[in-house]
């Protein structure tokens, strides 16, 4: 077995040991790495003359034929290799993760800014030279492990650190506010939106009674059904969506000054977006759809970065908001306590394998280091226990001990044995105190460099209660629907259409109108009611209304003005120079843009002056929903011209309808001209129609300009509904 890399923390830094792989600075994959894997494959290829053997060192000379009693003959239970083989395969299988089952993760690094030390004590933090090493895993929450990458649904954000005072890990998703208040209710809320029990339908997805029945009875889960039915729940990709730490934790620097913070991950490239009808088509088209991008940014070197964000808050001003800090079903608006930007994390090295990595990673918010501290919000209390029952039973007893869980710094304990032990613990001493040890492993005598609970003063009677503080569940979840774009709310309300239209119980989608959206919002409530033919009760049509704006919270505020990353499909007709088509690509490129080459069928097709074109994709393989952009040029392709082809007009009219940037150039201009869209879209925002074929510079660059705003949703709102 080849075993992982281990990593070294010296001064800090992490190093890689001698002649293992590790990336580089800049996130490149170094020539050591490289040569790492040519001697695997070498390895693989018997070059280096290893044979098979069996798991004991065997050499084995024939693995195609079982041990038989003749060449026609029953299989003999002799066989040992035949059996160790097979049990080996019949235990491949770990139990999937109850949620969070479907994920992709990837390594990389975390940096901080400048020194945190006024903040936190927590070493990792104080010194903007350390690169420290993390693993990423992003996941969806109901599916099981085969599902889709795009339902609509939360994602999981979970980090974890390789901290030289140990893990550390980061368990958020990417919604700031959870369904739930208090953990008792958390297996209820994930029986409701898992598929039903009887008929294990539907795989991934909210839109069924079980799900809107526990809700429309759980009024706190209001806000958060805001940011599910609302296009966050659809990320184009997972360097693009925004993460959140959800819960209230506590920052405490070496003095024992102790603050409040809410963390954050933003995106270097902005928040993007699916919209729904383009994310059940990718569900059926490319099920990889999320883990493929987060796969191939990184063999390409474009590494996904985020920005770590903290929102501070002193303790003194705990009792100062309209709602409880530890209160997860609310966010701290960014207007309100801005949000300070501290470090950045990059994402630049792909797993060497998923299950030993990605599928046996142990997160734990439990893993905490010095200068980090819980709160008391119930659901994270209540998180707290679950997830190290959770890796127990998933896997095992000494999780800790694999290399993907494995602290850098070294562990020492009297925990022993167990299933599955690594490690080979010698001596005769496993308690403490002992004297035959000489009292090691021993209390630190550091004290204020160990962890120590933050010493928290906690008076009140032993009481199932929730706070009064926590029973406001519409205020927020009204504030978030103030704060959407015309476009935003129109998906919202299409959203909520969907899923309760799915629902066969009336009481129940008349419950969730009524009781739920009706407090958030009287338009809400009347567009969904209309949609889904139920009545709203007369008394409810004018509640009073929570006025305050986050914009912070709209999609239309958090592009960074990026193309970085984005993916335009060409399509060529008719003749056109190829000299054309090279500028285009070399500006596209120029601008990070990726670009791929869309014909009839695959090859290559020829630019006039004899240039030819390599296809990456045929109309049969894939559609405009993998594209941020699409460009229509001249060409003619393998002797077929794509302008006469349903799906290539297909292709252009459903970019349209998704909001995309479409130019068209020369021929491609009268291409456009042929596909019946809403009278007026020339003039609408994202439409790029260069006739006269000669300028190509100034093509793209007005191009690239429309592609900065990611989509057009307002185009033609009322006509053409994504
Ligand atoms: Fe989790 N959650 N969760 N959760 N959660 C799990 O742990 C749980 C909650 C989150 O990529 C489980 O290893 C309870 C909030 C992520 O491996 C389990 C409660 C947030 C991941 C569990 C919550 C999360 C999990 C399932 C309510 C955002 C995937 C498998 C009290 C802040 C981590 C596992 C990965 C996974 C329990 C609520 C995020 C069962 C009891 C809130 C990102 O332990």
């Amino acid at each position: 077995m080849t075993a992982r890399p281990q990593i070294r923390v010296t001064n800090l830094k992490a190093v890689p040991l001698q002649g293992e792989a590790m990336s580089t600075n800049d996130g490149h994959r170094s020539e050591d790495q490289e040569t790492a894997k040519d001697q695997d494959l070498k390895k693989y290829r018997h070059e280096t003359g290893e044979h098979l053997t069996t798991n004991q060192g065997l050499q084995i000379s024939d693995d195609q034929n079982s041990l038989r009693a003749g060449a026609r003959g029953p299989t003999l239970l002799e066989d040992f290799h035949l059996r160790e083989k097979i049990t080996h395969f019949d235990q491949e299988r770990i139990p999937e993760r109850v949620v969070h089952a479907r994920g992709a993760a990837a390594h990389g690094y975390f940096q901080v800014y400048e020194s945190l030390s006024d903040l936190t004590k927590a070493a990792f933090l104080q010194d903007p030279t350390v690169r420290t090493p993390v693993f990423v895993r992003f996941s969806t929450v109901a599916g099981s492990r085969g599902s889709a990458d795009t339902p609509r649904d939360v994602r999981g954000f979970a980090t974890k650190f390789y901290t030289p005072e140990g893990v550390w890990d980061l368990v958020g998703n990417n919604f700031p506010v959870f369904f739930i208040q208090d953990a008792i209710k958390f297996p209820d809320f994930v029986h409701s939106v898992k598929p039903e029990p009887h008929n294990e339908i539907p795989q991934a997805a909210s839109a069924h009674d079980t799900f809107w029945d526990f809700v429309s009875l759980t009024p706190e889960s209001t806000h958060m059904l805001m940011w599910v039915m609302s296009d966050r729940a659809l990320p184009r990709s997972f360097g693009r969506m925004e993460g959140f730490g959800v819960h209230t934790f506590r920052l405490v620097n070496a003095q024992g000054k102790a603050r409040f913070v809410k963390f954050h991950w933003k995106p270097v490239l902005g928040v993007h977006s699916l919209v729904w009808n383009e994310a059940q088509k990718i569900s059926g088209m490319d099920p990889d759809f999320n883990r493929r991008d987060l796969w191939e940014s990184i063999e390409k070197g474009m590494f996904p970065e985020w920005e770590l964000g903290l929102q501070l808050i002193e303790e003194a001003d705990e009792f100062s908001f309209d709602f409880d800090l530890l209160d997860p079903t609310k966010i701290i608006p960014e207007e309100q306590v801005a949000v300070r930007l501290v470090g950045k994390l990059t994402l630049n090295r792909n797993p060497d394998n998923f299950f030993a990595e990605t599928e046996q990673v142990a997160f734990h918010p439990g893993h905490i280091v010095p200068g980090i501290d819980f709160t008391n919000d119930p659901l994270l209390q209540g998180r707290l226990f679950s997830y190290l029952d959770t890796q127990l039973r998933r896997v095992g007893p000494n999780f800790a001990e694999l290399p993907i869980n494995k602290p850098v710094n070294p562990v020492h304990n009297n925990q022993r044995d167990a299933m599955g032990r690594i490690a080979i613990d010698s001596g005769r001493v496993s308690y403490f105190p002992n004297s035959l040890a000489g009292g090691c492993p021993m209390h630190s005598p550091k004290a204020a460099e160990a962890f120590s609970s933050y010493t928290e003063k906690i008076e009140g009677n032993k009481i199932r209660e929730r706070s009064d503080s926590f029973s406001d569940h519409f205020s927020q979840a009204t504030m978030f629907w103030n704060s959407m774009a015309g476009w935003e709310k129109q998906h919202i309300v299409e959203a909520f259409s969907f899923e309760l239209n799915k629902v066969e119980t009336i009481e129940i989608r008349t419950r969730v109108v009524n009781d739920l959206l009706a407090n958030v919002h009287p338009d809400l409530a009347k567009r969904v009611a209309d949609n889904i033919g139920v009545t709203i009760r007369p008394e409810l049509t004018s509640p009073r209304l929570y006025e305050k704006v986050s914009p912070a919270l709209s999609l239309e505020n958090l592009t960074r003005g990026t193309i970085k990353g984005r993916v335009v499909g060409l399509l060529a007709v008719n003749q056109i120079s190829g000299a054309h088509i090279d500028t285009l690509l070399q500006n596209l490129k120029s601008a990070g843009v990726r670009a791929e080459n869309i014909a009839p069928t695959g090859g290559k097709f020829g630019g006039e002056d004899g240039h030819s074109i390599t296809v990456d994709k045929t109309l049969a393989t894939t559609a405009s929903v993998f594209y941020d952009g699409v460009v229509l040029l001249g060409n003619k392709s393998q002797g077929r011209d794509i302008f006469d082809l349903g799906r290539a007009k297909h292709f252009v009219a459903e970019a349209f309808m998704h909001g995309k940037t479409i130019g068209a150039f020369g021929a491609g201009v009268d291409f456009v001209r042929t596909l019946n869209l809403p009278d007026g879209y020339e003039n609408e925002p994202g439409i790029v129609l260069f006739e006269n074929g000669d300028n190509v510079v100034d093509f793209t660059r007005q191009f690239l300009e429309e592609l900065k705003a990611h989509r057009h949703f307002n185009r033609l709102i009322e006509k053409v509904s994504a």
